[in-house]
């Protein structure tokens, strides 16, 4: 079952079930489930939604305005998981090559701290490259989606947008090169985990468009990531507490070659099989 959050006529957000390209509005009056952060927290969330859908209220996809399907969620993301991202930091960095080396090999993976939800762009919502960079790439993710006890509860699509020259001048630059106004993509919506088979073999597959033309495009595999979702999990887990849960981006395996960077009026778009396609355009300035 798949859950996104949706602009109501009203300017106040809904949530509702993606069934069929259509929208079925989540019954959220009744007190105790008023948000998407509180259905994760239920005990079945699947089961939850499915008390409070209102099919008979159900609206094609296309007219729904979507939301970033997150309320009060921190996002983190995970860094060099892939070989491929691990090659691309030691080209960007040379000062900081054996850091990104080594964080590959050792059982602590690379954790670092990426949105609020007010820096986090939904489907068709622009991402925005930063005003002070002139290297930049968007960065496909597998996202698990965590309640406050930590537990898997779905999965999303990620854009952890990056400034390769920010973070390649200095490694104590990453906070600068990933988290800032509109750094981070996530969407179309929520696949739930229960139900689903989990997407530890899914296709992950990025496509840059440039006036009308494909500049980018490149794919890799969840299979291909060296750590597995649970050992991330753990790791985010360690004396850390998560009141309003989390999205975890579990890093990118796909990363455009040196000579490439995004331009403002580039659209991206990331496909994760079993979730869907989240769509977003570049802005800059
Ligand atoms: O070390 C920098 C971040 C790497 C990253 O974001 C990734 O591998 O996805
Ligand atoms: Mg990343």
């Amino acid at each position: 079952m798949k859950l996104a959050r949706y602009r109501l006529p009203s300017g106040a957000a809904g949530v509702g079930r993606i069934e069929n390209e259509q929208l079925w509005p989540l019954d959220l009056s009744g007190g105790q489930y008023r948000s998407l952060f509180e259905i994760l927290e239920s005990e079945d969330p699947r089961q939850t939604a499915d008390f409070l859908s209102r099919p008979d209220e159900a609206m094609p996809l296309v007219q729904v305005p979507l939301l970033p399907p997150i309320d009060r969620q921190e996002v983190w993301a995970a860094g060099v998981t892939y070989t491929r991202s691990k090659v691309a930091r030691m080209e960007e960095s040379e000062a900081a090559a054996s850091c990104y080396d080594r964080v590959y090999e050792s059982p602590r993976p690379e954790l670092f701290f990426k949105a609020t939800p007010h820096r986090v762009a939904g489907h068709g919502q622009p991402l925005r490259i930063r005003v002070d960079s002139k290297w930049n790439v968007p960065e496909p993710e597998m996202t698990l989606v965590l309640n406050s006890r930590l537990q898997l509860v779905g999965f999303t699509i990620g854009n952890d947008m990056s400034s390769r020259d920010i973070e390649g001048d200095n490694p104590l630059y990453l906070p600068q090169a990933k988290c800032y106004n509109q750094c981070c993509g996530l969407g179309p919506w929520i696949a739930l985990a229960a139900g689903m088979t989990s997407p530890e073999d899914a296709a992950i597959k990025m496509a840059i468009g440039r006036a009308g033309q494909v500049v980018f495009q490149g794919g890799t595999s969840v299979t291909q990531m060296a750590r597995t979702f649970d050992d991330l999990i753990s790791w985010l887990g360690r004396d850390n507490s998560f009141p309003n849960g989390a999205f975890l981006l579990t890093g990118t395996g796909v990363v455009p070659g040196t000579e490439f960077t995004l331009q403002p009026g580039d659209n991206v778009a990331i496909s994760i099989d079993g979730i869907g396609t989240l769509v977003n355009p570049i802005v800059q300035g």
